[in-house]
Order: structure tokens, then C-alpha cells, then sequence
């Protein structure tokens, strides 16, 4: 007994909140007011959001309660007069596109289970859609033309019953002082829609009007006869229903007011919540992708591009040129890159001064900070490079400490580069000839000879194979931290010599310091570097260069002036001024006889350098020049006086030619 009471209660507590709510009214929402499904929320600002930024989504909001649309005192077939009224905002992606729309829907369930997105504008699916079993009323806010539905356009109100084909539509638009206006649903303005179903006379009146207007304009926008009895039940649930397609649309209900049996109240126009600042939303986003996106993918390709001719510009700056067939010499090879450092750019500052083809640079190595000197040469052809670098790389590899120590090479386009031990000291040839003041003593220098003689000794003699210099010269002679003369440059005059027309002989070396046969034929020998080394010791001894040209009078021939001294007994009289006359006369004179000995126009006639060590070691004596035949007719060119004209100076006529050849070879 007691149970049924109970269960009476319960029952006359669940339906009196229906009886109760006939009428409510909204203006902006809170959570819980609502009943909320798919995406749909109440918004922090009081908004209801029925959909969000995603698209294909269905967005339901109802009211919890249920309403009852026949009152007792009623027969059952007529309805109940109703109004509604909402204000709602649908702001798109886009300024002219959306999509689906707002339907207003009264429905026997709370919510609308399985009812499909899109044009379906969550009401409906396939297999209910038109079915008088629905029980469903809406009035659709349209926003897409769907023509399988006969939409008018896609911008339209209509009124659907159990379907999505509306009964009646208009395109959205409000009557003011007889004159139609349009509106655009889609807009992102606030509209506010009359929804009124007068009972007696069985008639739906829908009425749309922009927010500015304050109140229900007199003619509505759709006015359709039609008996809602059959169709809505006594208790129904009354919401909204809203789907995107694949163009992702906010739809918001700001306000909402409902009454049965009366009208609905008034919205409180100045009290609506407030919309997202579209005016920032919305733009920011076209602008994002009409100004933003594209700047921002300009801004990208341009660093791209930047970056690119950055890239393109340092692999140019620093590219090399690299063969297979250098792959063997992998700790000879030097990357460009760490040469350009080192040599901070092959600066001015940098730069030590010409040598053997091509300007040397100081530098220090960046990762081991080794001291080096980078000789950069141009050179046209790669002709023969192969075997030059071979060359190069095979005699870079000999170790001597009288030889300036090779350590390796690089290759540009048009360019090599090799890379030497610095010697610290600069070349024998500025302490002979450009420094006045400062020079060296006569002990060091014959300590510099020795040193010359025994590192081209190594060459000629104690390597694997026979290197000739071909190019010892005072110039080619460095001086370490102790002074101690050490060969450069060797094996370089050859790189001329390849990729050279065979039918003329280049001649490479240095004027005055060429054998008479070098000029000849081309063809360089030991003795040639003998010979070179003759002249070298007495451009040591006098402090003179071999040949010194003179405006006036032919060019001065150190040789043939201390071969000259020496036939007259007075061969100390040429040496260096410099040296004050202190130096070891037996010494001295040893020197100057070897270099005239060296000299000699037959090769055969000179020494080896092995021969070269002895005398230079007093191990051996100094044969006696006066028994040495020093003119030789036919191929001789050592002339003892250049200055008789009846006499063919071969030598320096051949020096005058060749050094014609010479010059344009070096220009
Ligand atoms: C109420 O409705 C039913 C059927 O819907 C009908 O048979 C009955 O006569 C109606 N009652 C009145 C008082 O009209
Ligand atoms: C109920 O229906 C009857 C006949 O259909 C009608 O005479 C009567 O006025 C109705 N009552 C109300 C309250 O509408
Ligand atoms: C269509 O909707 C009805 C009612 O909401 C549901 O019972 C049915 O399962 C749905 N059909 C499909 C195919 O989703
Ligand atoms: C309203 O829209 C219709 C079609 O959408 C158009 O033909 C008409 O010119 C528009 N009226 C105004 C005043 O813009
Ligand atoms: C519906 O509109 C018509 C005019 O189109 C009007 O006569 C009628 O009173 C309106 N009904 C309601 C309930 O406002
Ligand atoms: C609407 O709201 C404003 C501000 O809350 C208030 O001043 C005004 O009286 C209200 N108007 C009506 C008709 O209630």
C-alpha cells in the first residue's frame, strides 16, 4: 500500500515539472540548463555552441524537461497553441559558403538517436526520413541548397514535418513596412526567428528578423495551414539540431524563449550574451589563409631560397675537385675549406710573397693549428694533373731535413694548392739580396750550402727514384728556426712541362741559373740541377744574382765575372761585400771554384752531388779547375770574354732566346 503511494508520488513529482514548464525562456545559457548531444556545448560565454570546428559533426541541444502540448481541459485532437522564439548566429569558414543550418525541432525523444550529419541537419537518416511514425516538427534554418530535397536556394527557412523535404520555405529575408529584405543566414549576424502555431486555426507562422529589429515584424515569413495534432503528441521535448558538412560551421543559440498556450516572452535583446569576437575570429582565419599562409609561405621559399644560393654559394666558395684516382692520397688531400680558414680567406695580410708559379699564404691548419705555407697555383690544363699530383704527392711524401716537408695538396677548378711546413725564417734570397742590413754570416751560410747540397743529394741519390729539382735557386732555399737551409718548390717546374705541345720543349727553371744543354733540349737532368746548384753557391758566395741585366752594356754575368777573377788569381775579390771580409778564406774559395765547377758548360764535367758533399766535407779535394778545358768550340758556350764580338757567345745568346721563351711562359 505504502509502496503505491509512493510510486504515485514519484509519478506526480515527474509529471508536474512537465505540467510545470509550459514556459521558459533563455537568455544566454548555463550548464546543465540544457540537455546537450553530439558536439553541442554551452560555452563559457554563456553561449550554446551546436557545433564546432570540425566538420560532418551533428550538434543537439534540448530542453531536459518534457512539455506537454494538450492540456486536460482540451479535447485530444486539438493542440495546444505555442510560440517560440530564439536568437542564433551561424558564422562559416567561409564568407559565402556553410553549412548545414539550425533546425528548431520538437520531438517525442529527447535527443535525436541515430540521425546522420549534413544535409540530414541531424534530424533525420536514410532510412526514416519522411516517415509519419517520426512525430517530428522542425523549422529549418537552411543553409545549403540540397537539391534532392528541392531546397529553394541555400539561404532559406522551412517548415519540415517527419522529413527533410520542407512543407513550405522562403528565403531568408523579413517584411518591414511592406518591402521584403533579405538576410544571409550565414552571415555571423544575430537573427531572432518567431516559431507561432495558433491552435484554432491550425496555421504555422515563422518570422526572421536581424537583431536591429526589436520586434516581431507584423507579416511573417512563412505562414503555413497545417494541423500539427497528428503530428506532435501530448508530451513532446522541444530543442535544436544542427550538422556540418565538410565545411566546418559554428552554429550558436544566444537566447531562446518558449511559452504554450501564450506567447513566448519577449527576448531581452540587451542582455544576449556575447558572440566570440568574429570580427577577430573570423578575419584572423581568412586572413591566416589570404594573407597569413601565403606571406608565411613566401617569407619560407625566400629563406629557402636564401638558403640555397647560401648553400650553393659556400659549395662554390668551397668546392674542390676531387678524382678517383686521388682517393689514394686521402692524408695528402687537403679540403679547401680548412685551407680558405686557414689562411683567413688567402688575405693580403697573409701573403708571404711569390714563389715557384704561384703566391704563398701563411696560415695556420684550424684543427691542428699547425704552421703551414699554401702555395696557390693557377693552372689551365688538367692535362697530365694526375701524374703531376702523383709526382707531387709521392715526393711530398720524402722526409728530409734539408727539404721544405710537403704536406700535402688540394685541387680547385684551375687552381692547386699546395701546402708546406712554414718555415719561419723566409727564403735565403731576401737575407743576399733585398735586405741591406740584415744578412747572414759567412758560417751560416756555408752551414745553408751544406744543407742545400745534402738535401739535393737526397733527392739525386738516396731516394727510391732519381727527383730532379729543377728549380735550386736561393729564392727555392728556406731557412727553419735554426737556419738551416732547406730545399722547396721541388718537382714543381715539371707541371709546366706537361700538357705542352711536343713539338716545342718548354724550358722551365729560372734565367741564369739554366744549363746551357737544358736550353738546348729541354731535356732536365741531375746535372742540370747540378748546374743550377753551381750557380746557386756563387750567388751565395758573392751575394750577387747570376745574371743582372744592365741598360747600358750587356747584362752581367756573375759567372762569367768570378770565372774571370779566378783566371786573373783574384777569386776572393768577388766575394759579398756584405759579409766585411769575414768569412774562412779557404772556405770561401772552395765555394767559388765548386760553383764554377758545377758550372761548367759539359755536363760531364760536373760533379754529383754526392761527389758536391765530399769536397764541401773536405773528404775529398777540389780537382784543379786549371786543368779543365773551359772553351769548347762548336757546342761550347762558356765564353771567358762575352764582350768580343767574333766569338759566338752561345751562352748567353741562348740565354737571350730562351729567355724570350721564358717570359711568355711566366706572363
Ligand atoms: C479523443 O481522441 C480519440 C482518438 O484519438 C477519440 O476516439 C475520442 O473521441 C476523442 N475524445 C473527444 C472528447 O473528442
Ligand atoms: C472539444 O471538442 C468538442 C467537439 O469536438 C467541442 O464542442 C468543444 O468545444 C471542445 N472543447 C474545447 C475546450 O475546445
Ligand atoms: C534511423 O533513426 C532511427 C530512429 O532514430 C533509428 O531507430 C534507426 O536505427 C536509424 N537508422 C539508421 C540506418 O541509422
Ligand atoms: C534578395 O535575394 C534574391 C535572391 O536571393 C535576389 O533576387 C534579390 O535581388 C535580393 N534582394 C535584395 C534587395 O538584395
Ligand atoms: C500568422 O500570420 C497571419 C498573417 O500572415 C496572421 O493573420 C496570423 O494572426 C498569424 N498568427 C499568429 C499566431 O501570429
Ligand atoms: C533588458 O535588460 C536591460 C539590462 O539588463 C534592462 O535595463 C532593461 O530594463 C530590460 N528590458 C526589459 C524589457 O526587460
Amino acid at each position: 500500500m505504502a509502496a503505491i503511494v509512493f510510486l504515485t508520488l514519484i509519478l506526480l513529482i515527474s509529471i508536474s515539472p512537465a505540467s510545470a514548464d509550459q514556459r521558459f525562456i533563455f537568455n544566454g545559457f548555463n550548464f546543465g540548463d540544457l540537455f546537450l548531444d553530439g558536439v553541442a556545448e554551452v560555452t563559457s560565454d554563456r553561449l550554446l555552441r551546436l557545433t564546432n570546428d570540425y566538420d560532418q559533426q551533428i550538434g543537439h541541444a534540448f530542453y531536459p524537461n518534457p512539455i506537454s502540448f494538450k492540456t486536460p481541459s482540451n479535447n485530444n485532437s486539438s493542440l495546444s497553441s505555442f510560440s517560440a522564439s530564439f536568437v542564433f548566429a551561424i558564422i562559416s569558414e567561409y564568407d559565402d559558403l556553410g553549412g548545414h543550418g539550425i533546425a528548431f525541432v520538437v520531438s517525442p525523444t529527447r535527443g535525436l538517436p541515430g540521425a546522420r550529419p549534413s544535409e540530414n541537419l541531424g534530424l533525420f537518416n536514410e532510412s526514416n526520413n519522411g516517415k509519419e511514425t517520426n512525430h517530428i516538427f522542425a523549422v529549418e534554418l537552411d543553409t545549403i541548397q540540397n537539391l534532392d530535397l528541392r531546397d529553394i536556394n541555400r539561404n532559406h527557412v522551412g517548415i519540415n514535418i517527419n522529413g527533410l523535404m520542407s512543407e513550405q520555405s522562403e528565403r531568408a529575408g523579413y517584411w518591414v513596412d511592406g518591402e521584403f529584405r533579405n538576410l544571409t543566414l550565414i552571415s555571423g549576424e544575430r537573427m531572432q526567428v518567431w516559431i507561432e502555431y495558433d491552435g484554432l486555426k491550425k496555421q504555422i507562422n515563422v518570422t526572421l528578423a536581424p537583431i536591429e529589429i526589436r520586434d516581431k515584424p507584423k507579416i511573417p515569413l512563412l505562414s503555413y495551414r497545417r494541423d500539427l495534432s497528428s503530428v506532435i503528441n501530448d508530451i513532446m521535448y522541444i530543442g535544436f539540431s544542427s550538422s556540418t558538412g565538410s565545411i566546418t560551421t559554428l552554429h550558436y543559440v544566444l537566447a531562446w524563449s518558449f511559452n504554450v498556450n501564450g506567447e513566448a516572452q519577449k527576448i531581452n535583446l540587451s542582455q544576449l550574451p556575447k558572440l566570440p569576437p568574429r570580427t577577430k575570429k573570423k578575419p584572423s582565419r581568412s586572413k591566416l589563409l589570404t594573407i597569413g599562409l601565403p606571406l608565411v609561405c613566401v617569407a619560407l621559399a625566400l629563406m629557402t631560397v636564401l638558403g640555397l644560393i647560401y648553400f650553393i654559394y659556400r659549395r662554390r666558395k668551397f668546392a674542390e675537385i676531387l678524382e678517383d684516382w686521388e682517393l689514394e692520397y686521402g692524408p695528402q688531400r687537403f679540403k679547401y675549406k680548412d685551407l680558405y680558414k686557414a689562411t683567413k680567406g688567402f688575405r693580403e695580410k697573409e701573403f708571404l710573397g711569390f714563389g715557384g708559379f704561384g703566391r704563398v699564404y701563411k696560415g695556420v691548419l684550424p684543427n691542428s693549428k699547425i704552421e703551414v705555407a699554401v702555395k696557390r697555383i693557377s693552372h689551365e690544363s688538367r692535362q697530365g694533373m694526375k701524374e703531376f699530383v702523383a709526382e707531387i704527392v709521392s715526393v711530398g711524401r720524402l722526409r728530409h731535413r734539408n727539404l721544405v716537408a710537403l704536406l700535402g695538396y688540394c685541387r680547385r677548378k684551375g687552381e692547386l694548392f699546395l701546402v708546406y711546413d712554414y718555415m719561419r725564417n723566409g727564403s735565403l734570397d731576401a737575407y743576399l739580396h733585398e735586405w741591406p742590413e740584415i744578412t747572414i754570416n759567412w758560417e751560416q751560410r756555408f752551414e745553408i750550402i751544406k744543407g742545400v747540397a745534402s738535401g739535393l743529394f737526397y733527392l739525386h741519390e738516396q731516394c727510391e727514384k732519381v727527383v730532379i729539382h729543377r728549380d735550386v735557386k736561393a729564392s727555392n732555399v728556406l731557412l727553419d728556426d735554426e737556419f738551416n737551409g732547406r730545399l722547396g718548390d721541388f718537382g714543381l717546374a715539371k707541371m709546366y712541362d706537361r700538357g705542352a705541345d711536343p713539338r716545342t720543349t718548354h724550358v722551365v727553371g729560372t734565367l741564369g741559373y739554366l744549363a746551357p744543354e737544358h736550353i738546348r733540349t729541354g731535356r732536365a737532368t741531375t746535372r742540370t740541377d747540378v748546374y743550377a746548384f753551381g750557380a746557386f753557391l756563387l750567388e751565395v758566395a758573392c751575394g750577387r744574382r747570376p745574371i743582372h741585366p744592365q741598360e747600358d752594356s750587356d747584362d752581367f754575368i756573375l759567372m762569367d765575372w768570378v770565372f774571370s777573377c779566378w783566371s786573373n788569381g783574384n777569386i776572393l775579390r768577388t766575394a759579398d761585400p756584405k759579409l766585411g771580409g769575414n768569412f774562412e778564406p779557404s772556405q770561401l774559395e772552395l765555394v767559388l771554384k765548386l760553383g764554377l765547377l758545377c758550372s761548367h758548360s759539359s755536363p760531364a764535367v760536373r760533379p754529383t752531388m754526392y761527389q758536391v758533399l765530399q769536397y764541401l766535407q773536405a773528404e775529398a779535394p777540389l780537382p784543379d779547375l786549371a786543368s779543365l778545358r773551359w772553351r769548347l768550340s762548336g757546342n761550347g758556350f762558356f765564353n771567358l770574354t762575352p764582350r768580343d764580338g767574333d766569338e759566338l757567345d752561345d751562352f748567353t745568346g741562348s740565354v737571350r732566346q730562351s729567355s724570350l721563351l721564358l717570359d711568355s711562359i711566366f706572363r
